[in-house]
């Protein structure tokens, strides 16, 4: 019996998380559970989302569903919370797996119903000096955590008298991909790069953006997407400029260009592509010296990847190529040096070179730990085989930016792939989707 939506990974390896968590509570017990459905308003909810933690470690993607991992080794070390079947629940909602086909699905102990958590919650943590607990946002259950440390002074209980944040130990374990994780990604990108192939010699058709991000995430789902990565942005004109623009009604003008920024999921797992496509078949020459700068970077930042590397490290290079590339395409006044040292390239480049993906489009960054098992605040750890980032330099000129010269205002150009570390440097999960500027224009080309 597959379980519903995960059929993609085993549930060994599921299982083989799960054991990984016992090991590095040492004597804790740990706490994760499912996100909640929310309301939007009256009988609205917001579509319902897993938790990445929680889908991590079960594959699950109902709501009301609570895992609780114990490593002392006295009864059950794994116990899962989940709803029982309910057919007249069922006839609104659609299927659930219910407690005897999670029997049968689960390498767990013990299957519950999803109810019996507060009652059992107590005797679960009871003897275990730490609770691990990764917060999905739902306050009854954080009300149980609080109140498992809320016993009275010398109680003959033994409650747990510390609530640590089970998301560092996720956090590691997350962001060295395995090869079921790897294969999953690898299709997200495969499905985001051909709808983006796909949908370029379309693009005169669309009459607004909001066109292109529906019709765009249509051929998501032809190709076999499960979900989004997160709402797509498609920004035309001078609203590229603005770096999270939600897709509106705007007509889409020839002259201008088109930033697509979008991800599909496969197995849950995310690709995050941004292109910028010319609405008529090839750039303006503004628009033009722009996108080479920004793909100089894009090339020359990948090329630097490998094991030991930090992002620290990929975002100064990224600074230094699109510093250079202003000062030399005389866009803004130099030497490089200075504006690189006086910070005047962030009024154009505002962001980072990119972030760790996976589970969430913007997964959980590593960073340095220490001895005592806290983390250095700030402190990235450097790149190993097996993390996937993303690369993604650009360039914003608002349209009100006096500092350059007028044809450069209202162009906003990045140009983003994802990349797998390898042992022995990097390999473009994306690579298959044309970058360069004349690729893009033979793409687009009517
Ligand atoms: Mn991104």
């Amino acid at each position: 019996m597959a379980k519903p939506l995960s059929p993609l990974i085993p549930e060994s390896v599921y299982a083989k998380r799960r054991r990984e968590v016992l090991k590095r509570i040492n004597g804790g017990v740990a706490l994760f559970t499912a996100n909640p459905v929310a309301t939007l308003s009256r009988d609205r909810d917001y579509p319902f989302h897993q938790h990445t933690d929680f889908f991590y470690l079960t594959g699950f993607n109902e709501p009301e569903a609570a895992l609780v991992l114990r490593s002392d080794g006295h009864g059950p070390s794994s116990v899962l919370f989940l709803r029982d079947s309910d057919p007249q629940r069922e006839r609104w909602e659609g299927p659930r797996l219910g407690l005897k086909k999670a029997r049968k699905a689960f390498q767990v102990d013990e299957v519950r119903p999803f109810v019996e958590l507060p009652r059992k919650f107590r005797e679960l943590v009871l003897g275990h000096p730490t609770l691990y607990y990764s917060p999905a946002g739902i306050r009854a259950i954080d009300e149980l955590v609080f109140a498992s440390l809320r016993s009275p002074v010398e109680s003959r209980e033994p409650l747990p008298f510390s609530v640590t944040d089970a998301r560092a130990i996720l956090n590691d374990m997350r962001v060295v991909k395995d090869h079921h994780e790897i294969e999953l990604m690898r299709r997200a990108a495969a499905i985001t790069g051909q709808s983006l192939i796909d949908i370029s010699p379309m693009l005169p058709e669309f009459e607004t953006e909001l066109d292109v991000a529906r019709s765009l995430e249509s051929l998501f789902t032809q190709y076999g997407a499960d979900g989004f990565a997160f709402d797509t942005i498609v920004a035309s004109g001078p609203n590229a400029t603005s770096l999270h623009h939600r897709p509106g009604t705007r007509k889409l003008r020839r002259s201008e260009a088109i930033l697509i920024d979008s991800g599909a999921t496969y197995g849950h797992y995310c690709a995050d592509i941004t292109r910028v496509l010319p609405l008529n078949g090839a750039f303006s020459p503004a628009q033009a010296v722009v996108y080479e700068i920004v793909h100089t970077a894009l090339t020359n930042v990948t090329k630097r990847i490998r094991p030991g590397i930090t992002l620290d490290e990929l975002q100064r290079k990224a600074v230094k190529e699109l510093s250079t590339g202003l000062v030399d395409a005389k866009i803004v006044k130099g030497p490089a040096s200075a504006v690189i040292l006086a910070g005047t390239y962030k009024k154009y480049y505002m962001h980072g070179i990119g972030h760790w993906l996976g589970l969430d489009s913007h997964d959980p960054s590593p960073f340095v730990s220490q001895k005592n098992g806290s983390f250095l605040a700030g402190r990235l750890r450097p790149l190993e085989a097996g993390n996937v980032i993303t690369i993604e330099p650009g360039l914003y000129f608002d349209p009100k930016e006096t500092s350059v010269a007028k044809e450069f205002r209202g162009i906003g150009i990045r140009l983003e792939d994802d990349v797998l570390v390898t042992s022995r440097g990097y390999d473009v999960l994306t690579g298959r989707v044309p970058s360069s500027r004349e690729d893009i224009e033979a793409i687009t080309g009517y």
